[in-house]
This record gives structure tokens, sequence and C-alpha cells, in this order.
């Protein structure tokens, strides 16, 4: 599956996303923060799937991960502001 997320704080959008157990997905993250922005660099960090990307403010980036098959929820977060709540997670049905 192809995805685009958007990457701003607070928060991932979309946040929850149902998958297929072991697709292969495309996900293209889009920083819509400007500079000016309060907190306006991030990351997309999984530690199930073994992904860190960071995201300065306006920065579009490509990854390409497999989900595993076991049908657990594959959460992911931002290293600075995971806390405030941007996270989320693929599930699966
Ligand atoms: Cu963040």
């Amino acid at each position: 599956m192809k995805l685009t997320m958007k990457v701003e704080f607070p928060q991932f959008n979309p946040t929850f996303i149902k998958a297929n157990r072991g697709a292969t997905v495309t996900l293209t993250l889009v920083n819509t923060n400007k500079v000016a922005d309060f907190q306006p660099n991030h990351t997309f960090t999984s530690d199930i799937l073994g992904v860190s990307v960071e995201l300065q403010q306006g920065t579009t980036k490509t990854i390409t991960f497999t989900l595993p098959s076991d049908g657990a929820p594959v959460r992911f977060y931002c290293i600075p502001h995971g806390r405030a709540g941007q996270q989320g997670a693929f599930y699966f049905s």
C-alpha cells in the first residue's frame, strides 16, 4: 500500500491506519511545519519496524517497510513529542 502522512506537531495525520498483515508499505512523510512554528522538527520512529527517520521542517521523505504478519499493532511515534501524544499505529482486522 502507498500512503502519504502529514507529520506536524502535535500529531501524525492519519494517526491510525488499517492495513493488511505482512503488507509492504511505501510511506511518504511530509513535515508541513515551518521554521517559525512551535516544535517544527519531528521523527517517524517505530521500534517494532526498526525504523527511525528524521524530518526537518518543510521536508519530505519516502520510506518502504514490511509490516509483520502476527497481527499485533505496529506503533510509531515522534522521539521528541511522543510523550506529548504524537504517536499512532498500523492495525489489522
Ligand atoms: Cu514531533
